[in-house]
């Protein structure tokens, strides 16, 4: 059966239990990382060197890398092809996502996780927090303007690029900030618009996860432990 390493309110870990979820893979998933440690022991730098979860292990192959762990699955079980197709060019849309998630988008979110659940009030870099939210809703404002013209992030079905991007999302909408912009048409795509909700909607599928996990992807989404 695969093994999961990684507690299952870490962002990157959710991406892997959304996915185990949607292909209806069966697991074992060990609590690693945050408060439950783990992630320095030797026997875990061995199979991942990074000391970070996720990790996964699939018979005798370690994986680790949640995107990485994500195309895995899907390349290797039945009904993969749906949230990560074989065609070279619509593969390529779904890739770029998972590629700007990693790149561009993990920037701002994971600093305004950082600035506010594992930083004191009194030493938050206000000035900082401020860019990073600004940064996010002109990220998030790329997304909007794509979603104006086609339901999905890779086009007309749901994909890999809106879980990588859609736990995020979720995120978002739980930080204390003011999600609007200071200009009314970036408050109108980021927060007015149907498919902001609907992404966002899309993490929100208790009745796709396995008994086990579905504090996974619903209640137990917390930003605390991230
Ligand atoms: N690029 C890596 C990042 C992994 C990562 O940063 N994981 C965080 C949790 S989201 C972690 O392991 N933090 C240390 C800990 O939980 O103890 C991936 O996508 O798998």
């Amino acid at each position: 059966m695969l093994k999961i390493w990684g507690r299952s309110n870490s962002s990157n870990v959710q991406k892997v239990l959304w996915v185990c979820a949607d292909l209806g893979i069966d697991f074992d998933r060990l609590d690693v990382g945050g408060k439950f440690g783990g992630n320095d022991q030797p026997g875990y730098r061995a199979m991942n060197p990074n000391g970070l979860v996720p990790t996964i292990q699939d018979g005798d192959l370690i994986v680790w890398e949640s995107n990485t762990i994500c195309r895995y699955l899907c390349n290797t079980r039945r009904g993969g092809a749906a949230l990560y197709p074989t065609e070279p060019g619509l593969r390529s849309q779904v890739e770029r996502w998972m590629d700007w998630q990693i790149s561009k988008l993990n920037t701002p979110l994971a600093a305004l996780m950082w600035g506010y659940y594992r930083t004191p009030e009194d030493k938050r870099d206000k000035a900082a927090l401020e860019k990073f939210r600004e940064n996010a809703i002109g990220l998030w404002r790329i997304l909007e303007t794509l979603l104006e013209s086609q339901p999905y992030l890779a086009g007309d079905a749901f994909t890999l690029a809106d879980i990588v991007t859609g736990i995020w999302l979720h995120r978002w909408y739980l930080y204390p900030i003011e999600r609007a912009s200071r200009h009314a048409e970036t408050e109108g795509m980021v927060c007015a618009s149907g498919n902001a909700s609907r992404l966002r909607g899309a993490h929100r599928r208790p009745d796709q996860l396995n008994a086990a996990e579905t504090a996974s992807a619903h209640a137990n989404v917390t930003l605390r432990g991230d």
